[in-house]
């Protein structure tokens, strides 16, 4: 594929001038109404002992003395996205009531769901992932040497930690914050890169990126290095991930930057193949949010009455995911139910892929400045920083 470039590329720009610009008419900055979530940071005395033992806030052995203490102080875990079930039941059997049923993606992260999605990154037809760590591994000096060493690194979206992890290196990081919806995962996972990285003091948020940011103070002050791999900000529609560029710009200060991973449009066989596997991953992936609904809700949903589907639409420029069922079903939950018929489908995840100029444009539209880019040779997926 022409046009690779191997160093940091400035795509064009018609927007140089970037004054602070007013979020898009009926942007979903606006339109997020849900109360600021309670925040709770968790002592360690308080996680269940696995977890005390396993980074060291088991009563120290004498000899352990300094080591233990430095892991005492360094991870700290706030939770902040759904604080009580409540507000989380709500919002689905909402998205499950509308004519056109929808769940959304973030609730694919219950802790098998984020095993599978982990899986699905070993699979031979989903390329993000080794591309992406590709891009990492051949450009992480020159990522370094732009976007400064010693910054606080905020992960948002931690998963697995991977990513930032083989990145500590070359960053240097003062401190790593990682943010995941997916709190239960997200703990279990920054006990041991604790344990990894004893001098690299921690801290796990519980939180949901469709919420404003809201950095606790356990957060220290200073640089900051907004971290946004994976391509997750494809889970936004244009309109939605310029919201939440909106709202690390609104977070960020003079001086702080943002590194992002973004997939890129490409030929529709290798993307839809990304996302219908032969060994039907991403299928059980798709369906095990059907279990999150049964267990969370009390739902009655029967797996086998749904399959997998996952489509392209060329114009939007995004992969679609649904649930379909296969006949006709009454599904029932506590306090309510509905009807699905044969064929109807309940709408899952959309998974957005850029240009590269398309997406550089929406970054300096929020309010970045400089964007730069890196590829791998193929050009099938991009890591851009810009600065506030
Ligand atoms: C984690 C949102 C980047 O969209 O590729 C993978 C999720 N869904 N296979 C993506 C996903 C189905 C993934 N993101």
């Amino acid at each position: 594929m022409p046009g690779h470039r191997s160093t940091p590329t400035s795509p064009p720009s018609s927007n140089p001038s970037h004054a602070t610009a007013a979020p898009a008419a009926g942007s979903p900055r606006t339109s997020n109404t849900r109360p600021p979530a309670s925040r709770r940071t968790v002592q360690a005395a308080e996680l269940p002992a696995p977890f005390q033992q396993a980074n060291g806030w088991a009563r120290p052995a004498a000899a352990d003395t300094d080591r233990a203490d430095a892991a005492t102080g360094t991870l700290a875990f706030v939770q902040q996205a759904f604080p009580d079930g409540a507000a989380e039941r709500e919002e689905l059997v909402r998205g499950l009531l509308t004519p056109h049923a929808q769940v959304s993606p973030k609730y694919f992260y219950d802790m098998l769901g984020s095993h599978l999605f982990e899986a699905i990154t070993e699979l031979p037809e989903y390329y993000p992932t080794r591309t992406e760590a590709t891009i990492f591994e051949q450009h992480a000096l020159e990522m370094a040497e732009r976007a400064g060493t010693g910054a606080v690194l905020i992960d948002l979206g931690a998963g697995n930690c991977a990513k930032a992890a083989r990145l500590f290196p070359a960053l240097r990081p003062a401190q790593y914050v990682a943010l995941d919806i997916s709190a239960d995962f997200l703990r279990a996972t920054l006990v041991g890169l604790q344990q990894q990285h004893p001098g690299l003091p921690m801290v796990g948020l519980g939180a949901d990126l469709c919420a404003p940011l809201d950095l606790p103070p356990e957060v220290r002050a200073g640089r900051r290095l907004f971290f946004y791999p994976g391509s997750s900000i494809g889970n936004f529609d244009p309109s939605g991930a310029r919201a939440l560029l909106d709202r690390l710009r609104d977070a960020a200060q003079p001086g702080d930057g943002v590194l992002i991973g973004v997939d890129l449009l490409k030929d529709r066989t290798q993307l839809v193949n990304a996302y219908d596997d032969a060994l039907g991953v991403t299928a059980a992936f798709n369906r095990n949010v059907l279990v999150h609904l049964n267990r969370v809700l009390g739902a009655n949903f029967v797996l086998g009455d749904w399959c997998h589907v996952a489509e392209f639409d060329e114009r939007a420029g995004c992969i679609r995911m649904y649930l379909e069922c296969r006949r006709d079903v009454e599904v029932h939950w506590a306090g309510g139910g509905r009807a699905f018929h044969a064929g109807e489908r309940i709408h899952t995840e959309d998974s957005y892929k850029y240009r590269r100029e398309a997406f550089s444009a929406l970054l300096e539209e929020a309010g970045f400045r400089e964007p730069v880019c890196w590829t791998d040779p193929q050009g099938w997926f991009a890591i851009f920083h810009a600065r506030v």
